[in-house]
């Protein structure tokens, strides 16, 4: 029976409570310390829900390597795509630290019952789509992100510091290419403008649910694995964003997007929710497409874990007869 299906062992409270004890003090969690088992499976899940996110998140992106315009922009998509398939594998050695094997959780990916970002489920249809995914996407991750690295367990908050960094680069480069098309030609710029209107709404989805529609949120607050809300994140991601397509010179794809002079925020439109749910329950635009790929990157690289395993127990037998 995988680990994360086992029914959930019951905690001592004295330690349960010594535990929160050091929560509310703001301390770190480390991997050699005690901890809930329910605390281990909800960050199991969500930083393997995020390694996922990272390597499936090369996809929409690597179909438009060869696409690139110029070999600037050849190479720093290049660039990009592999520093996200080193976050995957950054994250999934920091979910090992919670005692699971990476190999468990890639095999749920690549069965399907395992949830990446949503966002990563739709198509990139125009080469204007690297700058919003850069823009949109990456701004929203780092959003996400900037918070995560705040949060209680050791290893998770310290592979976001890192990836941030990262991240920031990533946004600066898709705002760079957006900020280009939005001065080009008119066909470039309702090029860009079709993008944003493709990918504004998915990347409010990549919040999460509304919080009355969230449940594990309230446990992972009480925890410190979150530190702010879906609904509070979003707001920000668009207070931040509003400006920035003003400063493009393009429109977002909502009616109900403007300023409030009271809670000094950008109130906007209701979300689809009925879309998002259909995306994360596997009937998204590109799906199918997503799983098979990943699939058969993983066949295609058997030859190498093969290799790899071969040379290990050449070299065990070999430390052995010495
Ligand atoms: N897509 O109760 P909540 C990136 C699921 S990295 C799919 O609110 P939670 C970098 C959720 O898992 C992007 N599923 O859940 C990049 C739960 O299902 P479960 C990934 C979603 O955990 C850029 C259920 O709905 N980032 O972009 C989504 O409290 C460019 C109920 O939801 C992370 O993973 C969604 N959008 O909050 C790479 C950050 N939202 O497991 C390449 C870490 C929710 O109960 C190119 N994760 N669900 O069956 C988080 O911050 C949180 O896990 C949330 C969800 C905020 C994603």
């Amino acid at each position: 029976m995988p680990e994360t299906t086992r029914p959930l062992p019951t905690d001592d409270p004295t330690q349960v409570a010594a535990f929160e004890a050091r929560i509310a003090a703001g301390e770190s969690i480390e991997p050699k310390d005690w901890m809930p088992e329910r605390y281990r499976r909800q960050l199991t899940r969500m930083m393997s829900q995020h390694a996922h996110s990272e390597i499936v998140g090369m996809l929409p992106e690597g179909n438009w390597i060869t696409r690139a315009p110029s070999l600037r922009r050849k190479l720093s998509l290049i660039a990009k795509v592999q520093d996200e398939a080193g976050h995957g594998l950054y994250i999934y050695c920091g979910t090992e630290t919670l005692g699971v094997d990476r190999f468990d959780l890639y095999n749920q990916l690549l069965d399907g019952t395992a949830k990446y970002s949503s966002i990563f489920n739709y198509p990139t249809l125009a080469w204007a789509d690297m700058g919003v995914i850069g823009w949109l996407v990456d701004g929203a991750a780092i959003v996400n992100q900037t918070i995560l690295a705040k949060t209680s367990y050791g290893p998770y908050a310290r592979a976001m510091v890192r990836i941030c960094k990262e991240e920031n680069f990533h946004k600066r480069q898709g705002y760079e290419i957006c900020m280009t098309l939005a001065k080009g030609t008119p066909a470039q710029r309702e090029m860009l403008q079709d993008a944003v209107n493709r990918f504004w709404w998915p990347s409010l989805m990549m919040f999460g649910p509304s919080d009355t529609h969230s449940p594990n949120t309230a446990e992972l607050l009480k925890w410190r694995v979150k530190r702010k809300t879906n609904d509070e994140l979003r707001q920000r991601f668009i207070n931040l964003t509003v400006p920035q397509a003003q400063e493009l010179g393009i429109t977002l794809p909502d009616p109900d997007l403007r300023y409030n002079a009271e809670t000094k925020n950008w109130d906007f439109g209701t979300i689809d929710w009925s879309e998002f749910q259909e995306v994360i329950a596997g009937n998204g635009p590109c799906n199918r497409e997503r799983l098979e790929a990943r699939r058969a990157a993983h066949d295609e690289g058997r030859w190498v874990r093969d290799a790899a395993a071969a040379h290990a127990a050449k070299r065990s037998q070999a430390t052995a007869a010495a």
